[in-house]
């Protein structure tokens, strides 16, 4: 039973040095998202994709969690299953800040989906060599992430879980990608609270109760010790 549903974004990682989309400097920067994050993309030019998602899951060995990660960590070991983290990332910070019932909806880059068997298999690697799919040995492996015009993973239980929450949180995300952006207004059609923690309002702040504005390293651990009543 979700009584909380959290939707992260790139906003959260964004203080461990994870680039984001919509920032001056950000991810999309020097790329068209739909170069490299649409299946027509992918098919009109594999390389160029494979070395963007490369180089991305490349830096993950620099980056690590920031205390934003930490608290939602802290708050999954006091709540337990009550507690749902539902990302939009495609790094693995939450894991590695400890955190167990994460949902990545966009997929991870640490995962080579091969489309030929439909195996998911953990990749740390590059995909630029093109290897062959450890399962079937076609050469048919692309990153297990979920690109515009795909359906993204994990929709029912998403789902599922606003329809029950009585808190819902959206951290760090600017509110301008479906369906994510419209959680907000699910949860609240089932009596949901919803807060948003963001750098500024996204697009969809009018849609929540409350907005607090600034750094997820400082908003979300004082949310979370508000919760536990610290
Ligand atoms: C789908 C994985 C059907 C890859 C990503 C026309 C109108 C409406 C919708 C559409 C339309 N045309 C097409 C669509 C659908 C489309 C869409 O929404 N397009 C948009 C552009 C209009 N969506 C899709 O195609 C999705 N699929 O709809 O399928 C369907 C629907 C429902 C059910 C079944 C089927 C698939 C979209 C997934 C695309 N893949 N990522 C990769 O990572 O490379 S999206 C990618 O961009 C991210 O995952 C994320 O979702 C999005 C970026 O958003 P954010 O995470 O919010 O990041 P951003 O930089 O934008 O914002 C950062 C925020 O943090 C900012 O607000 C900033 O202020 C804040 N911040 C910064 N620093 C900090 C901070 N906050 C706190 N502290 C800080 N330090
Ligand atoms: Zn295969």
């Amino acid at each position: 039973m979700s009584r909380i549903v959290v939707l992260t974004g790139a906003g959260i990682s964004a203080e461990s040095g994870v680039p984001t989309f919509r920032d001056a400097d950000g991810l999309w920067e020097g790329h068209h998202v739909e170069d490299v994050a649409t299946p027509e993309g992918f098919e009109r030019d594999p390389a160029t994709v494979l070395r963007f998602y490369d180089e991305r899951r490349a830096a993950l060995g620099a980056v690590r969690p920031n205390p934003a990660h930490d608290a939602l960590a802290r708050l999954e070991a006091a709540v337990g299953e009550e507690l749902l983290v539902v990302t939009q990332n495609i790094d693995d910070l939450h894991e590695r800040a400890g955190s167990r019932q994460v949902l990545h909806m966009h997929g991870e880059l640490l995962k080579a989906w091969c489309t030929s068997c439909d195996a998911r298999h953990p990749w740390t690697g590059t995909l630029i060599e093109r290897p062959a799919c450890p399962s079937c040995g076609e050469v048919a492996l692309r990153p297990d992430v979920v690109w515009f015009g795909e359906i993204p993973y994990e929709m029912d239980r998403i789902v599922d879980a606003l329809g029950e929450a009585e808190i819902f949180v959206s951290i760090g995300t600017s509110g301008a990608v479906y369906p994510a952006a419209g959680f907000v207004q699910h949860a609240r059609r089932h009596g949901a609270r919803a807060i948003e923690l963001n750098l500024e309002p996204s697009e969809g702040t009018f849609f929540f109760h409350e907005a607090r504005h600034g750094r997820a390293g400082e908003l979300v651990p004082a949310w979370v010790d508000e919760l536990l009543g610290a």
